[in-house]
């Protein structure tokens, strides 16, 4: 069954450098999304850290905290039915080069620059799209967006 939800879009350090990534990304979210929410923060190690705890102890853990907080990043809330599911497949695989080889058309086969520096994040989960959003935007109302048969957003 569709079902409306959210979830949390981050393009990355070096995406938001490139002004045609830039640019290209943020009309695929226009266009495919609705786009709730914006904001473009700098993030210090330490909140990288905090937001990327579950990668914790994993070989590429430093490298993605140093690149995360190595530039400003832009924070997109984004709506859509599968929202969850639609960013990451526009997005394509986590590696660069995997994606490359079987579905170049993907956000991360054009624009990625290697396995950390994918172009953008996406939630990977119900839960982590609401805790990613309250961890950027405190004060969001979930409220307006619930599904009567789904409690995780409230
Ligand atoms: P994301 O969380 O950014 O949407 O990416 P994902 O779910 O596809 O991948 P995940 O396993 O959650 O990894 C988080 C981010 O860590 C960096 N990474 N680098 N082999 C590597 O060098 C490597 N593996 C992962 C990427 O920036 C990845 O998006
Ligand atoms: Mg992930």
């Amino acid at each position: 069954m569709q079902k409306l939800e959210l979830t949390l879009a981050i393009i990355k350090p070096h995406a938001i450098k490139n002004p045609i990534a830039l640019s290209y990304i943020r009309n695929v979210l226009r266009n495919k999304f609705v786009v709730v929410k914006t904001k473009r923060v700098s993030l210090d190690k330490e909140s990288a850290s905090k937001f990327y705890e579950e990668h914790v102890g994993k070989f590429f853990y430093n490298r993605l905290i140093t690149f995360m907080a190595s530039g400003a990043i832009d924070l997109h809330v984004i709506a859509h039915c599968n929202a969850i599911e639609l960013w990451r497949r526009i997005l394509g695989p986590t590696s660069v080069y995997k994606g490359q080889f079987k579905e170049p058309n993907c956000l991360r086969s054009i624009f990625g620059l290697s396995d950390t520096r994918n172009v953008a994040h996406g939630s990977d989960s119900l839960e982590s799209a609401a805790r990613e959003i309250k961890f950027f935007f405190p004060d969001f109302s979930f409220y307006k967006w619930h599904n009567d048969d789904e409690e995780l957003y409230r």
